[in-house]
């Protein structure tokens, strides 16, 4: 595979963004490179592919980029279409509901655990209140959208599994941060199942992060951010 041809996805192993994108990758059997960033440093690289919001992930195909995890999830199931089943349903309805619903995952719970893990100011328990009620309305969700199947997307993983299905990895490293308990498996029994089933799946064991190591690097990363709150 020439360089031109090859997929480079520029992120970083611990990111909920990065993750979603390389289990899509790996659910479609694409071979891909990581090129990892340096916390806190942003590469020429990232900054070339990605000059409006200097984020990663950015997916590089044909050496052109794609920013914006959903966008490019969107992209990866467009393109190769034919490998593997598709993230999103036939349907335009389901596509919407599991559209809204990945949004409302990256709105809520993205921002929430950047409080509880002391890198953006905020009320810890109006944080943690805040992922309850996110864990409330997808609880109820996960019954509307999986029919009684194992996942968000039906039999297989789908687009709204992927997008709340990154974010696992830090639900269990922010529990031990914050002293809180998020995903309590009383009171989202549905849930709780997914997430297991979610991650022991073969796309996504080899891609989520241990708990301990997101621990150990949120503990870095507060000390380099040095918030001015407690
Ligand atoms: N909406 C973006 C969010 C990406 C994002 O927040 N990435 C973080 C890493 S987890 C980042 O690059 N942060 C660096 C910065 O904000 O400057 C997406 O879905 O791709």
């Amino acid at each position: 595979m020439s360089e031109a041809e090859a997929v480079r996805v520029i992120g970083l192993w611990a990111s909920p963004f990065v993750i979603r994108v390389l289990i899509a990758l790996k659910l479609k059997g694409v071979k891909y490179e990581l090129v990892e960033e340096v916390v806190g440093k942003k590469s020429e690289l990232l900054l070339r592919s990605n000059p409006v919001h200097k984020k990663i992930p950015v997916l590089l195909h044909h050496g052109k980029p794609i920013s914006e995890s959903l966008i490019i999830v969107q992209y990866i199931d467009e393109v190769w279409s034919s490998d593997a089943p598709a993230f999103l349903h036939a349907d335009p309805y389901t596509r919407a509901v599991q559209r809204f619903w990945a949004q409302y995952v990256d709105d809520k719970i993205a921002p929430a655990f950047l409080v509880l893990r002391g890198l953006t100011n905020g009320d810890k328990d109006e944080a943690a209140a805040q992922v309850s009620t996110a864990l409330e309305h997808l609880e109820e969700a996960f019954v509307k959208c999986s029919q009684g199947k194992h996942y968000f997307g039906g039999d297989r993983i789908g687009f709204l599994d992927l997008v709340f299905g990154s974010h696992l990895g830090w639900f269990r490293a922010v529990e031990k941060i914050s002293g809180i308990k998020l995903l309590e498996e009383e009171k989202y029994p549905e849930i709780t199942a997914w997430a297991d089933r979610f991650c022991t799946h073969h796309a996504v064991k080899d891609v989520m992060p241990e708990t301990d190591k997101l621990v150990e690097f949120s503990t870095n990363s507060a000390l380099k951010a040095k918030p001015t709150t407690n």
